[in-house]
């Protein structure tokens, strides 16, 4: 199985060019479903240690459903695939252009939720232009087994989050484990008691904003995955349901740009525009590396080759 791996404001994405299971042709959507209840151990063998590393996300070429598009993929964590990534875009985006399959200037990408567009502006830098994004419910408040109340947003932006502003932890390095925790709790807490999306989409990440020390940052966050680790970029979905949720609340001006920090003080610059429907066409800038180009090999004798279990 060959991969490329890059890392994303200092998010890890392992980019699958081949020895991927066969998903057949159907839509991306029912691919991604496809991968999901029949393929648990293909992506967990690929992403958990000793061949994967904490956090990190796959994305796997497919073959796109619209010809005009110079890619399909499909995300995923060691625990869940997901519907879109934006790290993992940007990632993909560098990594086409390291192949020599894209040069600079505007490419679709076939995802699960949707097309979306990249701009290559340079080997590192990508501009996303993600799918529509929405908040659904606003100043929701959910009753969580170790840390109380805790009122924030539900708003989607490729995945679904639950936003709390302010955060109830300073957004910073040396409060991580402390905020994974509560982060765990709240999403077990919002599945609980079925507070998601309008058809009962369960919320899959969390984030905490913050403030940023950084005058030129507009705030900092914090996002927990769902294989229950953090973001080490400052999420291109989530950053994308935030927007939906300044724009909802009169905070941002479409077209207005902002930037966006990850808890490790990577950055994005975020705008949107109006979207057709009630929400925001959400734009996000950021950097990818390539870290290295190898060969997965899973021998059979191997005891580990499925990855080390949690
Ligand atoms: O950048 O959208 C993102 C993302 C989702 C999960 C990890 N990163």
């Amino acid at each position: 199985m060959h991969v490329i791996d890059s890392h994303t404001g200092g998010m890890p994405t392992r980019v699958i060019l081949d020895g991927g299971p066969d998903l057949g042709n159907a839509t991306l959507a029912e691919r991604a479903r496809c991968l999901a209840t029949e393929h648990e151990q293909f992506y967990k063998s690929v992403l958990l240690e000793p061949r994967g590393q904490p956090g990190m996300v796959g994305a796997l070429l497919v073959e796109p459903r619209n010809p005009d598009c110079a890619a399909g993929v499909i995300y995923f964590d060691a625990d869940a695939v997901l519907g879109m990534c934006g790290h993992g875009t940007i990632g993909l985006g560098v990594t086409l252009a390291h192949l020599g399959r894209i040069d600079a200037g505007v490419h679709r990408i076939d995802t699960p939720v949707g097309e979306v567009a990249i701009d290559l502006k340079d080997a590192n830098t990508v501009q996303v232009t993600n799918i529509e994004s929405r908040r659904v419910l606003h100043a929701v408040t959910v009753e969580t087994e170790s840390f109380g109340p805790v009122t924030g947003d539900v708003a989607y932006g490729g995945n679904w989050f639950f936003i709390i502003e302010p955060s109830p932890i300073p957004v910073a390095p040396e409060n991580i484990r402390q905020m994974v925790d509560m982060a765990i709790s709240i999403r077990e807490a919002c599945i609980a008691q079925k507070i998601g999306g309008e058809n009962g989409e369960p919320v899959d990440h969390v984030i905490f904003q913050g403030t940023s020390p950084n005058e030129r940052v507009h705030s900092r966050n914090f996002v927990l995955c769902p294989d229950n680790d953090y973001d080490r970029s400052p999420c291109g979905t989530g950053s994308s349901a935030r927007l939906a949720c300044l724009a909802a609340s009169g905070r941002l001006a479409a077209g207005e740009e902002i930037i966006q920090e990850s808890v490790i003080g990577s950055t994005y610059r975020l705008s949107y525009q109006p979207s057709r429907g009630n929400g925001v066409i959400p734009r996000l800038t950021g950097q990818a590396y390539i870290m290295s180009e190898s060969k997965l090999i899973f021998a059979e004798s191997d005891p580990f080759r499925t990855g080390i279990g949690r």
